[in-house]
């Protein structure tokens, strides 16, 4: 299947709509400087909601090769759920992307798998792509349980919803124990998971169509330096980069791994 890699950098809780414009106009140029091609990888920024109007406003005037999109949803349509963001609100400020269920939401805002599967709906429904994040922590990996794990996650995450649509959509595995630590998953470790997930896919949910057309990336402490043996593992299609992705010199060498 020919998937485009998805180099997708989650700024979390950084950077106010002054930064943010600083850091995609230094982005963009250095992309363009070094003759990025959008058709070897797809680059996109993942930002705080109160980002989202600014990049848009780059992006559309000056035809910026990025997209973007939001860090977490509301599960609701609208109504009295103050302080909540709607999929219609993000979709109307065209976001491409929209990530649900990061480890950060699980460990510190309660997230289970349900409640993840229904933010993963109402994207799709509102014509975005979801980016839902799976993954297991330490002691998972230290009793050598992580893809039983994360498969669990990944048939909870999917439940109901078509092969269509999960061939369009972005699944990240994100070992928890190498998300801001420093510690990286070899590349190894990576595709054990990655491949695990694939196949999982398409041999028990929704068919070998949704396996080979929906891209799985890796995530936790990828930087420049380890990115290129990250993505030569078959099933890696692309990172969720979060530090190094505040960075534009770093994050554009990122989406450039194939240079
Ligand atoms: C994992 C990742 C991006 P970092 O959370 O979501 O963050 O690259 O800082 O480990």
């Amino acid at each position: 299947a020919d998937r485009i890699p998805l180099m997708a950098g989650n700024w979390k809780m950084n950077l106010n709509h002054v930064e943010a414009t600083g850091v995609v106009q230094k982005l963009a140029w250095t992309l363009s400087d070094k003759r990025y091609d959008k058709a070897k990888a797809e680059a996109a920024v993942i930002v705080p909601f109160t980002d989202l109007r600014t990049v848009q406003t780059l992006v559309e005037g000056d035809k910026l090769p990025i997209a973007y999109g939001a860090q977490d949803v509301s599960v609701h349509a609208s109504g009295a759920y103050t302080g909540e963001v709607s999929a219609d609100m993000l979709a109307k400020l065209k976001c491409a992307y929209v990530v649900v269920g990061h480890s950060e939401r699980r460990e510190y805002h309660g997230e289970s798998d349900e409640i993840v599967n229904d933010k993963a709906k109402v994207v799709l429904a509102a014509g975005m792509t979801p980016i839902i994040c799976v993954g297991e922590k330490l002691e998972i990996r230290k009793e050598g349980r992580q893809v039983p794990f994360v498969l669990d996650q990944v048939q909870k995450v999917l439940a109901d919803l078509t092969p269509e649509q999960v061939a369009k959509l972005v699944i990240a595995y994100e070992p928890v124990w190498a998300i801001g630590t420093g510690e990286v998953a070899t590349p190894e470790d990576a595709q054990e998971v990655c491949g695990a997930i694939r196949r999982y896919i398409a041999e028990e949910l929704q068919g070998a169509d949704a396996a080979a057309g929906c891209r799985i990336q890796y995530g936790g402490s990828v930087k420049s330096s380890n990115i290129v043996d990250i993505m030569a593992q078959a099933d890696v299609d692309g990172a969720l980069v979060g530090g190094a992705s505040l960075d534009p010199e770093e994050f554009a060498k990122i989406v450039l791994f194939y240079q």
